[in-house]
């Protein structure tokens, strides 16, 4: 049915046609009115969440004016489409977002204020949208923010969890993990309860001969679960392009449930059977960096990637284009292996639903793919038993069967002599029960892999995928550095800093083209502007001396350095370096004169950060935090000199809290571990320093700020492997001064002796895989230095502005660039008005 008006009515509309409110005026009846009719309350019944939702409804109005257009403008022009497949998007609070980005957080405090509310308020009553683990999630939601904010025509794709990462609690020093429902009232999205996709699981493959006498393949059977969109918009910053976020929300098929079962007496199954299928989208899976091939998890993935490509394809269906050009009009990114099925959902819906010859149908499909590879880690790489995979999906498991045959061939063709590199390179692996190697579907279905920072890319061609190197050529792998975005790590989450910059360059401009920070070079030797930087760091840490005191009690002193380690809990991120450096400090603050300690450096050593639920040892870790924190803490002998802090789910609104208030932070993982890191940039951009390892983007930073505005330590990637090897074959001996460490907490300083015993042994006796006593030594002499540096204020804030105005390079607007430019191949597309 034409569901266009026709020309004569459209008069009428455009006569009544919506407008969005101008001043803060107009704002307030806005919000009176969502009060008033929205949720029904009055102002006898409106409190700070009434007025949340009021406020976000309000902006909503305005995002989805814009976001009507910005669809319309996409269909009109017929351009090239942008489509980011994610199983993350940790998004955070969207309302001083969309505040910001649409330049009328001034016109809403006004007009709050005139309501009886204080803007802070009404913004801290929102709940996170937290649908990810963390930094992959993250780098999805500013890969977002940066896309609609340059104008390309991009949409996200994701799962509608109706549980995001868990909430972490800290009960006795251990986490507990409490469920993290976040849907009670979100004003956010718009159900889409007309836009639907049949999902089809399990069943069987008939092979039968159509009317050309061509043998096909017919998939069915099985059950189907039904995918039910869900709409999020996403503001540009200071553009009226508003792009799409679209999440999958699964419910069963037939309605309610199932009638027939219903009447024929059958209650409880039939609703048992809406529960399964609703299962789908319930839970994100909490563990970063770590696959476990549970079922439901790969039924995630094939509901999430069927629904997304349907969608895609459904769009591209009505340009009635013919389908070689599918790849001159869309672009379809994989964030990491997760929606890797999609290469076999595509190359299925065009040889068996749309009747293509095979080789078309899979020059289409690697033309429109791109795969990002976020790990080296090896227990990261997914990896999908072929029994499971064929249960699934068995007309899949044909296609990826096919598909591992004609690659195979082509490398045999290649490498005649070679039988090796066919077992190495195979996306079938040949053990076991044999898996689907996820990562090697992705390649072969992909035009460009990339790595996510310098080291990281080169590790990827020199280490997991050196045959596919030799294979296609060094061509098909690239590099894009991740980034941030500087709309929320600077602008919202820092906005005196912001404003002072943007006092000094004359505008705001800067935070479209971050390049422009360079500018505060030329002020390094300005007095005031270096006393008021010195302030906003100063009122910050105020700031977050005051949650500290509100959420754990204890007082901290503002003038002492912040050190932050806040991400999540790994080994590899060695959390466990930081706490044994602390306990190290501790001991030396002990061992001296009342008249040594007064010369000290006072330090505050702030933690954050989620453990997965099954990850036993990052688990003690917190707790051996937790433990130290409450020693020290309460040693009348130490006092302000040192305080050791864990702070309780880490998520990212607190990160908008934490980062602006860092003197230095920690990102010490060990060397060829960390991809790329992307909150080492959030702290820099704020002004804190790193201590941190040659990994990941710490490299790149380091080369942006310059080797003295940044404190490195410890062993390097390439020395990694021989270091590994000399402690399981060779004598492994422990840093004197760790092996002191070891020894007070066996004593029981910290209680618990059994429960870190663990932890230790990782180091002593197991081999010291993440080369923690290796990098001790340098890393507490470092650590020296980053005391003395800080003596000197005036010094120190030189580094500060210093590295800011040479942090152009970090903003994720440079990575979509690249990715447009040498991945995607497509064009912003600004409104011509
Ligand atoms: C990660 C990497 O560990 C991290 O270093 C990188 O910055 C991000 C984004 O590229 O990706 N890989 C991964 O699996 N998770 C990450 O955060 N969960």
């Amino acid at each position: 049915v034409e569901a266009s008006i026709p020309e004569p009515q459209r008069e009428a509309w455009k006569r009544n046609q919506t407008a969005a409110f101008k001043s803060s005026d107009e704002f307030e009846k806005e919000v009176v009115r969502h009060v008033e009719t929205s949720l029904a309350r009055s102002m006898f019944n409106c409190d700070e969440k009434a007025a949340y939702s009021a406020t976000s409804l309000a902006f909503r109005d305005r995002l989805v004016l814009d976001w009507n257009k910005t669809q319309q403008r996409q269909t009109y022009r017929d351009s090239k489409r942008v489509y980011y497949l994610s199983l993350e998007f940790l998004m955070g609070r969207a309302l001083d977002n969309a505040m910001l980005n649409v330049g009328m957080k001034d016109t809403a405090k006004a007009g709050l204020a005139d309501l009886g509310f204080r803007i802070e308020d009404i913004i801290g009553q929102e709940h996170d949208a937290a649908l990810g683990n963390g930094g992959l999630g993250r780098l999805a939601a500013c890969f977002l923010d940066s896309l609609a904010s340059l104008d390309f025509p991009a949409w996200g794709y994701g799962l509608r969890y109706r549980y995001g990462i868990f909430k972490q609690e800290i009960i006795d020093g251990y986490q507990v993990e409490v469920p993290d429902y976040w849907l009670d009232f979100n004003p956010w999205e718009f159900p889409r309860h007309d836009v639907t996709v049949d999902v089809q699981f399990f069943g069987s493959v008939k092979k039968v001969t159509n009317e050309e006498g061509k043998s096909v393949a017919i998939w069915e059977g099985g059950e189907i679960v039904v995918a039910v969109a869900y709409d999020v918009p996403i503001p540009g910053y200071d553009t009226p392009t508003t792009n799409n976020l679209r999440l999958w929300s699964s419910k069963a098929s037939g309605g309610e449930f199932d009638f027939q079962k219903f009447n024929s007496g059958d209650y409880e199954s039939s609703v048992a059977e809406q529960q399964r299928a609703e299962t789908i989208s319930n839970v994100l899976y909490p563990n970063d960096n770590l696959e476990r091939g549970k079922e439901l998890r790969l039924k995630q993935q094939y509901f999430w990637v069927a629904a997304s490509l349907y969608d895609i394809v459904r769009r591209f269906k009505k340009s009635k284009r013919a389908w070689r050009e599918f790849p001159e009009q869309v672009a379809i990114q994989l964030n990491d292996t997760h929606p890797t099925l999609a290469i076999v959902e595509l190359q299925r819906i065009l040889i068996d639903v749309e009747g293509l010859e095979w080789d078309l149908a899979w020059e289409i499909v690697t033309g429109t793919f791109g795969y990002t590879n976020h790990t080296v880690l090896p227990e990261a790489l997914e990896k999908w038993p072929v029994g499971l995979v064929q249960h699934l999906l068995p007309r899949h498991l044909q296609i990826i069967y096919d598909i591992n045959l004609f690659f195979l061939q082509s490398v045999e063709k290649q490498f005649p002599d070679d039988r090796e590199i066919l077992t190495r390179v195979s996306i079938i692996e040949e053990s076991q029960p044999k898996m689907v190697r996820m990562a090697h579907l992705a390649i072969v279905g992909s035009h460009k892999v990339n790595g996510v920072a310098e080291l990281h890319s080169d590790l990827i061609k020199t280490t997991i995928f050196k045959d596919f190197v030799e294979i296609y050529g060094p061509d098909r792998f690239t590099n894009v550095t991740n980034g941030i975005t500087p709309r929320r790590w600077l602008h919202q989450a820092n906005p005196r800093l912001s404003e002072l910059i943007a006092s000094k360059l004359g505008s705001h401009e800067f935070l479209k083209d971050l390049s422009q920070l360079n500018k505060l070079e030329v002020l390094v030797q300005d007095k005031d502007f270096k006393k008021e930087w010195a302030e906003i760091k100063f009122a910050n840490k105020v700031r977050l001396a005051k949650y500290i005191k509100e959420t754990t009690g204890v007082n901290v002193n503002p003038s002492a350095l912040f050190d932050v380690q806040v991400k999540r809990i790994h080994e590899y991120k060695r959390q466990q370096l930081n706490i044994f450096g602390v306990i190290h400090r501790y001991l030396t603050l002990k061992a001296m004169t009342p008249a040594e300690r007064k010369k000290q450096m006072p330090r505050v050593s702030i933690f954050g950060g989620k453990a997965a639920p099954g990850y036993w040892m990052a688990k003690q870790i917190i707790h051996l935090i937790n433990a130290v924190g409450s020693v020290v803490n309460n040693d009348e002998d130490i006092g302000d000199l040192l305080k050791v802090l864990f702070l309780e789910d880490y998520n990212v609104s607190k990160a908008e809290i934490i980062c602006p208030a860092s003197d230095i932070s920690e990102h010490i993982s060990t060397a060829g571990t960390e991809a790329s890191g992307t909150s080492n940039m959030k702290f820099v951009l704020n002004g804190g320093l790193i201590i941190g390892t040659c990994d990941g983007a710490n490299i790149e930073i380091t080369r942006e700020v310059g080797e003295n505005n940044i404190f490195l330590f410890g062993n390097l990637a390439e020395d990694v492997e021989d270091l590994r090897h000399a402690h399981t074959y060779g004598s492994h001996t422990i840093d004197p001064d760790l092996a002191k460490v070891f020894e007070e907490i066996q004593k029981g300083t910290f209680g618990s002796v059994h429960d870190f015993s663990a932890m230790i042994a990782a180091v002593k006796d197991h081999g010291d895989y993440y080369l923690v006593s290796d990098d001790f030594h340098s890393y507490i002499e470092t650590h020296k230095l980053v005391d003395e540096a800080y003596r000197n204020q005036e010094e120190w804030v030189v580094k500060s502005i210093t590295a800011v105005a040479r942090m152009g390079f970090f903003s994720s607007d440079r990575c979509i660039y690249e990715y447009a430019d040498g991945i995607w191949n497509v064009e912003p597309l600004p409104r011509r008005d």
